[in-house]
């Protein structure tokens, strides 16, 4: 029908947006274009944060989380923690189609990844050697020219993460998430990317939503599970993501997140806690990716 398809991403990664919408306006499926947009701002590195290099941990390596969600089939593939391979949602996809688990984590999944054809180019990504815009390459840079392009973003963490929902033109969703996790994360930390219902879910008979923020916490409230079930009885999405966002707030006042709803009908908000979130979407009646701004 008219309203599809539909891409919306976290923060205004707008390439990543545009990357999804060719996919899907070109008749491609809603995960195909998940994987394409998340790709995208993994090969960009969008805001010069998400993928490789980005939020490294107390040792300066990057890893990735990564979590793609078939919202008809309620399939998910995840990686955690995963060393050596930039494409954490493909790596995810794999999981997802070729096996039947829902979760590899830290060197087994870059293992599985390899097997899958994956490239493993750098060894481990210390934040130190990576510098951003080459995908498949690593060249040098210095971890203070990192963590000082990181500083001038707003908020605890910075954008590192994407999160995507995309209803392709049959209305079929997807939703995606990437992340290399919090920064001076002790080794082996896992954040919400990974988890079906915290940073994503989706389920074609409601709706879906992305989350992005302090992972440690969110996960505890599966904040994306609480949207789309909100939504399914009958909350808008306006609602149904303030109350998600209230209810971890009322518990850590301290907290920095936010949350983005989108319902069956296209109908989509965002709501926030302890910075500005902005939420970026592409449907048929905009002939651009608009970028929406939501304050707590
Ligand atoms: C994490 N949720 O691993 C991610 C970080 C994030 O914007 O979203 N940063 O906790």
């Amino acid at each position: 029908s008219g309203q599809y398809p539909v891409v919306v991403s976290t923060w205004p990664f707008l390439e990543a947006v545009r990357a999804a919408w060719r996919v899907v306006d070109n008749g491609f499926s809603a995960v195909d274009a998940v994987v394409e947009g998340c790709s995208a701002c993994e090969e960009l590195r969008c805001d010069g944060t998400v993928g490789p290099g980005g939020s490294p941990d107390e040792n300066g390596e990057t890893t990735i989380d990564a979590l793609v969600m078939d919202g008809v089939t309620m399939e998910v593939g995840a990686v955690a923690a995963m060393r050596y391979i930039k494409d954490g949602i493909k790596a995810a996809r794999l999981v997802m189609q070729y096996t039947e688990h829902t979760l590899l984590v830290g060197e087994q999944a870059s293992a599985f990844a390899i097997s899958m054809g994956l490239p493993d180019s750098c060894g481990p990504y210390h934040a130190k050697d990576f510098l951003g815009s080459s995908h498949g390459t690593c060249s040098k840079t210095t971890l203070m020219e990192n963590i000082k392009s990181r500083s001038s973003h707003v908020g605890r963490h910075n954008h590192d993460t994407i999160s995507m929902a995309v209803f392709d033109k049959m209305g079929n969703i997807a939703v995606g998430t990437s992340t290399n996790g919090a920064t001076f994360k002790i080794p082996g930390r896992v954040g919400d990317g990974p988890i079906a219902g915290s940073s994503a879910y989706a389920d074609d008979e409601v709706g879906a939503c992305g989350a992005t923020g302090d992972g440690d916490i969110m996960m505890r409230f599966l904040p994306c599970y609480q949207v789309v079930e909100s939504m399914r009885l009958g909350m808008e999405p306006n609602l149904a993501a303030k109350d998600a966002i209230s209810r971890i707030a009322r518990k850590f006042p301290d907290f920095v997140g936010a949350v983005f709803a989108i319902n069956k009908k296209g109908v989509h908000a965002g709501a926030c806690h302890g910075w500005t979130f902005q939420y970026s979407v592409r449907s048929p009646e905009m002939d651009n990716v608009k970028v929406y701004t939501v304050v707590p």
